[in-house]
């Protein structure tokens, strides 16, 4: 891959990747008071101290049977910490915060590591490995700051966001895709990185539709909240059903209802709810929407045909173009990409949930160096979600990059747009 560069210079170019990443990352955890990092605030998921050793024991566990004289100094955390949980059916983890090391066992092991790693990424012969290391780390940049996010305020330190971009009133609308072909996938001849669950690249006949030009807005779901939407059974599958009802789910995560009107939780400070941000719901309260209006969620391929001919200059960079930015913007701020279609804001303002269930293309290999990285979510639990927020690094803003989720998580940067067939 990158055949036209010079192999020292690729090297040189990950590397300094893998140290940005290390230092985004680590502003992260910085985010959170002491003793706040023995909390779980998502009940699905670890105690925020998993993560802090995980993403070294990642790293040592990918990289350092592959450089070859590096051996092993602590086997325990390398297992402790190799992976993360997901659990289906709501098995919750029941672990205790005493049941996890110190953090100076923690913080000793992580600088271990990157001693001992550095000096020795120069033998890696395969860039591959890099950039798994890289996009591993910067995944968990955007999922610890939706953790993050459930902290209380008091249980962290706080920032000033950057202003916010304003915008004319959304004027609503869909916009007519003809029939066509969409490309999903990457080719084995691209010369960008890709995830295993990429590959292979393939066209998909998609018949006429037509989708939503913007990405479902908070007033929007406001006015399907006003109208009982989360007590009207017909909209909801059983399953769907049944998870709101035992969680008493009665609105989005991220939304509050006090002194008398909704409020947004941004990561930073609660403000006014405002209407013409995207929302950010689980795919069952997507779906839900999507039936009350009588429309549904786009597939995986209507998705790509909608995306189809926008600017697609941000594959194969990587860096945020803006640190501070916690927040997306309206959903038709002047500064969204609009497909050629004249679809607007598919990529970077707010993921979005498909109706595709994650599962592989035709001609998939997992990487024999992580083979559970997507197979292990290949249990029909999981729905694609496609496009970045604003936690996103813009190397995986990339058409072909695939994300995914159970549909009942109601933590991601995530919305929608519904489409009529
Ligand atoms: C691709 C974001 C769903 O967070 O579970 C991180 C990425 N995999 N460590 C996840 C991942 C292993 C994954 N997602
Ligand atoms: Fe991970």
């Amino acid at each position: 891959m990158l055949a036209t560069q010079p192999d020292v210079e690729i090297q040189h170019n990950l590397l300094s990747r893998l140290a940005d990443a290390r230092r985004q990352t680590d502003r992260l955890f910085e985010i959170v008071k002491p003793e706040a990092l023995y909390t779980r605030p998502i009940p699905e998921r670890h105690r925020i101290v998993f993560y802090i050793g995980h993403l070294e024991a990642f790293d040592w566990n990918l990289l350092s049977p592959r450089i070859g004289k590096l051996k092993p100094f602590h086997p325990q955390f390398d297992q402790l910490f190799a992976f993360g949980i997901d659990p289906v059916d709501g098995r919750l983890p029941s672990d205790k915060p005493a049941d996890w090391p110190s953090l100076a066992e923690v913080r000793g092991y992580v600088i271990r590591v990157r001693n001992s790693l550095d000096p020795a990424l120069d033998a890696l012969a395969d860039p591959m490995l890099l950039h798994v290391a890289i996009e591993h780390r910067l995944m968990h940049a955007e999922t610890l700051a939706y953790m993050l996010h459930q902290l209380p305020f008091a249980d962290r330190f706080q920032q000033t966001g950057s202003g916010e971009p304003s915008a004319e009133p959304v004027r609503f609308g869909m916009v007519d895709i003809p029939a066509g072909s969409a490309t999903l996938g990457l080719s084995r001849h691209d010369q960008v990185f890709g995830w295993d669950n990429e590959y292979e690249a393939h066209s998909v006949a998609v018949p006429a539709f037509t989708i939503d030009q913007y990405k479902v807005t908070n007033g929007q779901y406001q006015q399907f909240i006003d109208a009982g939407g989360y007590e009207d059974r017909s909209l909801w599958s059983p399953a769907d059903w049944n998870w709101k009802s035992e969680q008493s789910i009665t609105r989005p995560i991220f939304w509050k209802w006090h002194s008398g009107r909704w409020f947004l939780r941004n990561m930073f400070e609660e403000i006014p709810l405002p209407a013409d941000w995207p929302v950010y719901v689980s795919h069952a309260e997507a779906s839900a929407y999507a039936r009350w209006v009588g429309k549904k969620l786009p597939s995986e391929a209507q998705w790509h045909r909608a995306e189809h001919g926008s600017d697609e200059e941000t594959g194969g960079h990587c860096g945020r173009f803006d640190f501070d930015k916690w927040n997306p913007s309206p959903v038709n701020a002047l500064s969204e990409s609009r497909s050629a279609f004249g679809v607007a804001g598919l990529i970077g303002n707010g993921w979005e949930w498909t109706s595709t269930v994650f599962a592989p293309f035709e001609g998939f290999q997992p990487f024999p160096f992580y083979p559970g990285y997507s197979a292990n979510f290949f249990d029909g639990q999981h729905y694609v979600v496609k496009g970045g927020s604003t936690r996103t690094e813009t190397c995986m803003l990339r058409p072909s990059f695939r994300n995914w989720f159970q549909p009942h998580y109601q933590y991601v940067y995530a919305g929608f747009r519904c489409v009529s067939e």
